[in-house]
């Protein structure tokens, strides 16, 4: 028999052929894996080829012997090449596709908005503070004293039915309807020393809810309580209250009015920012805008304080600013506030 018969390499030839093509088609290591169990592994087409050793004569043993391994070489190195060329395409492809083209222009991030009411509670704060008030934060569920009875408002007082309050499981206790009950806190924290405190936070009222007017919304209230204040002082910061927050050039004025804890009470108005008082749709063409209730804190409500009223005086204010925000931003819907459309929302 020749070094190799015709039917012998044509085995190996065809044998090498057949798994060089299928190690062509092998595109991940999982094919990869299971060309080399099917080739070169322990049960692979190549290993049962040496089982045919033990068939061959003396003098063939050693050439087919050698022209088994040569394939085994063979297989391996086209096997190792094909692996480096199936992980060197997966390192390719993720590269690509993690590939960040840096001369793209950045994303902006997105941010909030502050909210309408918050905006006007932090300028007023900021607006007072600035003038010497005090930040004070009290609770939003009060007892009916603190709410009404040492405000000058005792149980039959027509007061309390205009504004209808939310009471809780005791009679007793309720969601404050103004921020008023907290100044009777600050007074008797305070007194006997001079107060000057500004009270944001939520109120509740047992409304219905229109364009005009909501179960809860916020109020700021101030109070000044100490020795020889007088009305001028009153109308001397409320007015540049009002300069500092709609414009210098504004004007107030103020209006004799009624409120159970202030005596005298009054309102105060500031001269139209939209039509510098000429007259318009916004002040209803009488070219004024209301903005707050403000008087003289009665002596009543002083001594519920702890106060002597015939030693301290004091004047306090009090306004909501989502109708303030509704005035400085043309709003005409105070249910916007909670309705939580950002359409709404991010126009702030
Ligand atoms: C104490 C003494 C005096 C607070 C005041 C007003 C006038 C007032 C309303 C404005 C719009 C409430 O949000 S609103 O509906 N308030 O007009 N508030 S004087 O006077 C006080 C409060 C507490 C111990």
């Amino acid at each position: 028999m020749s070094e190799t018969s015709p039917e012998t390499s044509l085995d190996f030839e065809a044998v090498q052929n057949r798994a060089e093509v299928a190690l062509a088609r092998c595109e991940d290591p999982e094919q990869l894996e299971s060309w080399y169990y099917a080739t070169l592994g322990r049960k692979g087409e190549v290993q049962l080829m040496s089982r045919q050793l033990g068939q061959l004569s003396a003098e063939e043993r050693p050439i087919f012997g050698k022209r088994v391994n040569a394939l085994k070489q063979a297989l391996q190195v086209a096997y190792e090449q094909r692996r480096e060329e199936i992980e060197r395409q997966a390192l390719e492809r993720r590269l690509s596709a993690g590939a960040i083209d840096v001369t793209l222009p950045g994303r902006r991030p997105r941010t909030g908005t502050l909210h309408p009411s918050t905006l006007v509670l932090r300028a007023m704060c900021r607006i007072f503070g600035d003038m010497g008030f005090q930040i004070y934060r009290s609770p939003d569920v009060v007892t009916d004293e603190y709410n009404f009875e040492w405000l000058n408002m005792p149980p039959e007082h027509p007061a309390r039915d205009m504004q209808d309050t939310f009471y809780t499981r005791d009679e007793n206790v309720v969601l404050r309807t103004h921020t008023s009950a907290g100044q009777i806190l600050a007074m008797r924290e305070y007194h006997p020393e001079p107060i000057r405190v500004v009270l944001p936070g939520m109120c509740y009222r047992n409304e219905q809810i229109t364009a005009r007017s909501e179960i809860q919304f916020h109020q700021i209230e101030g109070l000044a309580v100490g020795e020889g204040i007088t009305f001028a002082d009153l109308k001397g910061t409320l007015t540049e209250f009002a300069r500092r927050f709609f414009g210098a050039e504004r004007q107030t004025r103020f209006r004799a009015s009624y409120f159970p804890f202030t005596e005298p009470s009054a309102e105060m108005d500031v001269s139209c920012f939209q039509c510098d008082a000429k007259g318009c749709r916004l002040c209803k063409y009488s070219g004024w805008l209301e903005i707050l209730g403000c008087g003289m804190v009665h002596p009543v409500v002083l001594r519920n304080g702890g106060y002597d009223p015939e030693r301290f005086s004091g004047f306090a204010f009090g306004t909501g600013p989502e109708r303030i925000a509704m005035l400085k931003y043309g709003l005409d819907d105070i249910r916007a506030f909670w309705g939580n459309d950002l359409r709404f929302l991010t126009q702030f």
